[in-house]
């Protein structure tokens, strides 16, 4: 595993980052919270994911990026998402199924994109991301601007046909893509040995000629590190790189899953790990956090969620007779 503040391009990230990342982190979390609390209110239609304990992932990868870079989030990344610029009280919107949503209330949970902030909607089909991302990838690499596409995937849509495709075109054609596989554990409720016999999923990327990277996924300047290294690669148009941060899922699939199959003992290991306990054991153990910063960080959270919720609610439901635009490219007469 690539360990924290080792190699070269960890000395890139100063206190701020640090701190910077931490906020996220806890901004992720907190919101998810308060979704969850809305679910249990009844006031969201539908399934409520999460992903707690993984945010350090999520968060620190989409930190490597700059800006005019594409992310493909699934439903573990919303981090990544908040990282590269989408307001939050767009993302409440969402949730609520409001018109200020990204999908402008047709759709009430993680399925959406922000094209303006480079965040391509997630696609369903899970493997079938990587494709999609080629094709985002390709138009970069025609353009010549070479901006990178982050796809994030989880361990069990790695085992998708789409997948492997997806990866071996890319490798092929050298495009500007970073995979990054979130091995959390579980797909679902089916464990990682019921899915594949490798250690390692990383190991594959020697089949399609890439290099491969396993990196530790709640820690947060590993997983920035090597990212980092891979955008560097993939803007310099050498291809792209299969990144294996592992973690681990600690709540069900989603909200409705009390997840009674998952072995509490690994919940207590992970819960030992966690990304934002261990970034705060980080900055306190090498004197990094000033006066009240942490403090301040938790009520600018708290001060900012109030906020976005608040216009969330007061945002109206869309119209029915909008029902139909935005569902082909030209509305039905
Ligand atoms: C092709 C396909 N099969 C099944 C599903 C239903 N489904 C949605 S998420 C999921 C589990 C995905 O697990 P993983 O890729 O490990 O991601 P995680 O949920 O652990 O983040 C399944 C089976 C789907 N969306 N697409």
């Amino acid at each position: 595993m690539a360990t924290a503040l080792a190699g070269e391009s960890t000395a890139v990230l100063d206190r701020d980052d640090l701190v910077a990342m931490y906020y996220y982190m806890t901004l992720t979390r907190s919101l998810e919270d308060r979704v969850r609390n809305l679910y249990l209110q009844g006031k969201l239609v539908g399934a409520v994911y999460r992903s707690l304990g993984q945010e350090g992932t999520a968060v620190a990868s989409a930190y490597a990026l700059e800006d005019g870079d594409y992310i493909a989030p699934l439903i573990r990344d919303l981090g990544a998402s908040i990282v590269r610029g989408v307001p939050i009280d767009r993302i409440f919107g969402q949730w609520l199924g409001r018109v200020s949503g990204p999908s402008s209330g047709r759709d009430g949970n993680l399925h959406f994109g922000y094209v303006e902030r480079g965040v391509l909607t997630p696609i369903s089909m899970l493997g079938a991301t990587i494709p999609l991302c080629c094709g985002v990838a390709l138009a970069a690499k025609r353009r010549g601007d070479y901006r990178v596409v982050l796809a994030y995937i989880g361990d069990g849509g790695t085992n998708t046909g789409d997948f492997h495709e997806g990866v071996n075109f890319a490798a092929t054609l050298k495009l500007p893509l970073v995979v990054l596989v979130e091995n959390n554990g579980f797909a679902y409720s089916t464990p990682t040995e019921k899915q594949f016999v490798v250690k390692n999923l990383a190991i594959r990327a020697k089949a399609y000629g890439i290099p491969g990277e396993v990196v530790d996924g709640n820690d947060v300047v590993a997983v920035n590190a090597v990212t980092r290294k891979a955008v560097r690669r993939a803007r310099a148009g050498q291809g792209p790189t299969l990144i294996e941060a592992k973690t681990f899922r600690m709540r069900g699939h989603a909200e409705h899953d009390d997840a009674f199959y998952v072995p509490k003992h690994l919940l207590e290991e992970w819960a030992a790990r966690d990304p934002i306990a261990l970034l705060d054991a980080r900055l306190t153990q090498s004197g990094s956090w000033r006066d009240g910063e942490r403090e301040r960080i938790i009520e600018r959270v708290k001060r900012e969620l109030d906020t976005a919720v608040g216009a969330a609610e007061q945002a109206a439901a869309p119209d029915p007779e909008t029902q139909q635009q935005g569902v082909y490219a030209s509305p039905m007469e």
